[in-house]
C-alpha cells in the first residue's frame, strides 16, 4: 500500500495533537506531597522521561490508530491475509536512531549520573560530611516494623505509633530484616530501600517540608516488597516536625514508657 502524502500529513497531524495533550499533562499536579530533597530530585527525573518519553509513545498510537480506522476492513471479509509488509526505507530507519539513542541517552542521564548522585547524597546534599544528624535503626518482620532511635527509644505498631522526625535534618535508616525481604519505602520522600536477613541497607532522606499521614498519606513506612499474607498492613505513619517538637516528641515516649 503506498504512502500518499494525505496519510502522512494526517499521522503527524494526530501525533502533534496527542503529544501536546500528553506533554500538557506532564505538568498537571499529580504528583503526591513533596517532602524531601530527594523527592524534588526523582519527580524532575520523572518528569524529564515523560517529556521524552510521550512523543515515542503518541507516535505508536497515531500510527496504529489512523492505520485500524483507515484501512479497516469494509464489507466482506477476505479469505486470506494479505500480502506481507517488509519495513524497509527512511521511516524504520530514522525510528531506530531516534529511540536508540534515546535509550542509550537515559541510560547515562539520569541513569548513571543519578544513581551516582544518589549514592553519595551524604555529599549531593550539602552534607560535607560522613554523618547523618539522625540514626534511625529500622527492622522489618512479618507483619511490621521496628524504629530504634539512637536514645533507646523504639517506635512500633503498639508503642508511639507513628515514626517522627526532624525537618531540615539528615535522617538516615538502617535497614534490617528478620525472617524474609521487605522493603521500606516512604512515597513522600520517594524513596525506597530493600529490607534484607543478614545485610544492613541504609537510605538517607532530607525532609524539607513539615507534614503528617493524616494531611497526605503519602507520609508514612510502608512495605514494598510482597511478604505474605498481612504485607498491605505493614504500614506506619510518619511525621515531620520542627526540631523543638522533635525532642518533646522524644521525652514524652521516653515518659510515657515508664
Ligand atoms: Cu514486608
Amino acid at each position: 500500500m503506498p504512502l500518499h502524502g494525505k496519510h502522512l500529513i494526517s499521522v503527524a497531524l494526530l501525533w502533534a495533537g496527542l503529544t501536546a495533550i500528553g506533554e500538557l499533562l506532564v505538568f498537571a499536579d499529580l504528583f503526591p506531597a513533596v517532602g524531601s530533597h530527594e523527592a524534588e530530585d526523582f519527580d524532575s527525573i520523572f518528569r524529564f522521561l515523560l517529556i521524552l518519553g510521550i512523543p515515542v509513545f503518541t507516535f505508536v498510537i497515531a500510527v496504529v490508530a489512523y492505520a485500524a480506522l483507515t484501512w479497516r476492513v469494509r464489507g466482506e471479509r477476505p479469505a486470506e491475509d494479505g500480502p506481507p509488509i517488509r519495513g524497509s526505507g527512511w521511516i524504520p530507519r530514522i525510528w531506530l536512531a531516534v529511540t536508540g539513542s534515546l535509550a542509550v541517552f537515559v541510560m547515562i542521564y539520569p541513569g548513571l549520573t543519578g544513581l551516582a548522585k544518589l549514592q553519595s547524597s551524604y555529599t549531593t546534599y550539602g552534607w560535607g560530611k560522613e554523618e547523618a544528624d539522625l540514626e534511625i535503626n529500622a527492622t522489618a518482620f512479618m507483619w511490621q516494623w521496628t524504629f530504634d532511635y539512637p536514645d533507646g527509644t523504639q517506635v512500633s505498631l503498639t508503642k508511639g505509633k507513628e515514626v517522627v522526625i526532624p525537618v531540615n535534618k539528615h535522617v538516615r535508616f538502617n535497614v534490617n530484616s528478620i525472617d524474609v525481604v521487605h522493603s521500606l519505602w516512604i512515597p513522600a520522600f520517594r524513596m525506597k530501600i530493600d529490607a534484607i536477613p543478614g545485610r544492613t541497607t541504609y537510605m538517607t532522606v532530607f525532609p524539607t517540608e513539615l507534614g503528617a499521614y493524616d494531611e497526605d498519606q503519602s507520609y508514612r513506612v510502608q512495605c514494598a516488597e510482597l511478604c505474605g499474607l498481612d504485607h498491605s498492613k505493614m504500614w506506619l505513619p510518619i511525621r515531620v516536625v520542627s526540631e523543638s517538637e522533635f525532642e518533646a516528641w522524644l521525652a514524652s515516649l521516653k515518659s510515657e514508657g515508664k
